[in-house]
């Protein structure tokens, strides 16, 4: 969607000039303008008419020739293909049209129409021949001062003679039309009122080719184009026939709308939302967002594997799982899903075993791991695997952290990465279970600088502890296809007692890289009693 196209001058002015005809469709704003583009045409007919109407005013000058403009910069911004605007009279005298013309310009239009009545205007159809005509020598001056106001040479002034729908002959209208050639009017345009096109083909006999002349038949529908290619016109503008069947549409949807207070009816005769998107231009947007745009979490989907009982909190999970322990009188797993919704990951989807029925947090996608007390963390995975694509984080229904962490393994270019706690001294001290890693270097300030893989998990004796595993694992939509691979290649029973350490330790020997993000301390997970505890003070 350009804004300008400088070429868009010179593709009027050759679409004038070249021997063939050509065709210009009326539009009245941005999106009409797209349509005549997407239809084919080569070229815009920003009819004064038209845009009166969408405006919901008269053809009478109503609307000010600086809001006509604002509409017209949307229909430059929203086509390829050159405008012509219908530029009534000029809306006012030479100086006006001076300004106008440079404004036009700086907008993008190719040309303007300027006809010889005088301002207010009244649409050509309305009781035509009371109209006055204006001074043929004032018009001419008009013509003039606009040429010399131009600043690009392709800018074309087409002068329109209304001699014919004032009731003129052929001769004041031939007459007219000289005298706007000699001003400098690069073609014009014989309008014509008549039911025949009679006027307009005795004034082409005559006037030949001395500029190109450009035809509007609305009148004359009938007449069959060849007529018009076969006399040499150069151009015809079917003037206002987007805006009519635009009107018919709307006014016959409205009152069945009205009358039936139903969509039902309506919704198979008009165009999708969707196609609204497509020439609006969405797909454009999208890709931009991928060029211009941090990759965000917006996109980001979470999985929670909460499948489990929490045996070791006794009493606290009989009626419940661990997920939906208290924690400062709301569940954990409400905790978890504030804070991955903080991050700005909407589309949280939850894993649940035991005591199912009492996992039902609104906003959160279920899958129900039934076979909970047979099964480990894989198999939980495995039950949600259709949600394994494009971003994924997956964590555990039982940590506490703080939102930085999740958001730093989100801003990774990676496939695959875990965050690590590098404190596991302080946990190893709690003496609890835990998964010690071994990284490519040990967390230092270096380590922030440039990219840590994890190497083993479990950590190998010898090869030195690095830091714990917090539970999270993140997956772009290669990783999350990698995963869904390994789940399909795992027997039954590897995918009934495998843990993510397994899953991960899988990766490792395919040889993919697992990104590393270390953290000290920050998160917290609940294996007790005196972690629940710890919890409401987090
Ligand atoms: C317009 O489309 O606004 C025109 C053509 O000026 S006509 O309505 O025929 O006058
Ligand atoms: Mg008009």
């Amino acid at each position: 969607m350009e804004k300008t196209n400088p070429h868009k001058s010179k593709l009027l002015r050759d679409l004038l000039y070249r021997p063939e005809i050509g065709f210009l469709m009326e539009a009245h704003n941005g999106l009409s303008a797209r349509i005549a583009e997407e239809a084919g045409f080569e070229a815009i007919w920003a009819s004064g008419l038209s845009i009166s109407a969408a405006l919901g005013v008269r053809d009478s000058n109503e609307a000010s020739w600086t809001q006509v403009l604002e509409v017209l910069e949307f229909m430059c911004d929203a086509s390829r293909i050159p405008i012509l605007l219908d530029g009534d009279t000029g809306y006012g005298n030479f100086n006006t049209m001076r300004r106008v013309v440079r404004k036009l310009e700086s907008r993008g239009v190719a040309g303007v129409c300027i006809e010889d009545k005088i301002f207010p205007k009244t649409n050509s159809f309305i009781k035509g021949t009371t109209q006055p005509l204006a001074d043929s020598q004032e018009f001419a001056g008009k013509i003039k001062a606009g040429k010399d106001a131009q600043s690009d040479a392709d800018f074309c002034i087409v002068a329109r003679v209304e001699a014919f729908i004032a009731g003129w002959g052929l001769d004041e209208a031939l007459r007219r039309a000289e005298t706007y050639h000699a001003a400098g009017a690069d073609a014009i345009l014989i309008h014509s009122a008549l039911a025949n096109p009679s006027e307009i083909l005795s004034f082409k006999k005559e006037w030949g080719n001395r500029l190109p002349v450009i035809i509007v038949p609305t009148k004359y529908y009938t007449t069959p184009t060849d007529v018009f290619v076969e006399q040499g016109f150069a151009a015809v503008i079917w003037a206002n026939h987007l805006m009519r069947s635009a009107l018919k549409a709307m006014q016959d949807t409205a009152r069945q709308i009205f009358q039936e207070k139903t969509l039902i009816n309506v919704e198979d005769n008009i165009v999708s939302v969707a196609e609204v998107f497509r020439i609006q231009g969405e797909d454009e947007l999208a890709e931009a967002e991928k060029l211009y745009l941090p990759a965000g979490t917006g996109n980001f989907r979470s999985i929670i594997l909460a499948a489990s009982r929490g045996q070791e909190l006794g009493e606290l999970t009989v009626s419940r799982p661990k997920c939906m322990v208290d924690i400062k009188g709301r569940p954990l797993l409400a905790h978890i899903a504030d804070s991955l919704r903080s991050i700005g990951i909407k589309d949280l989807v939850c894993v649940r075993g035991y005591g199912k029925e009492s996992v039902n947090l609104t906003s959160i996608r279920y899958f129900d791991n039934d076979d909970f007390e047979s099964t480990q963390e894989v198999f939980s995975l495995y039950t949600a695997r259709s949600c394994l694509s494009g971003n994924v984080i997956v964590c555990y229904g039982d940590v506490l952290f703080k939102k930085y962490i999740p958001q730093e393994l989100a801003d990774l270019e990676a496939d695959f990465a875990v965050a690590v706690d590098a404190d596991w001294q302080t946990s190893r001290n709690r003496n609890r279970v835990a998964d010690y890693i071994t990284a490519s270097e040990p967390n230092s300030r270096s380590a922030f600088y440039h990219p840590v893989y994890l190497k083993k998990i479990p950590a190998e004796e010898g090869h030195g502890i690095h830091g714990e595993w917090m539970g999270f694992l993140r997956l772009s939509d290669r990783g999350c296809q990698t995963v869904k691979e390994i789940l399909e290649e795992m027997s039954s029973e590897e995918l009934r007692r495998s843990k993510i350490p397994d899953l991960l330790c899988r990766l490792l020997s395919r040889g993919e890289h697992i990104r590393l993000v270390y953290s000290t301390g920050h998160w917290l997970d609940v294996d007790s009693v005196d972690d629940v505890l710890a919890a409401s003070r987090f």
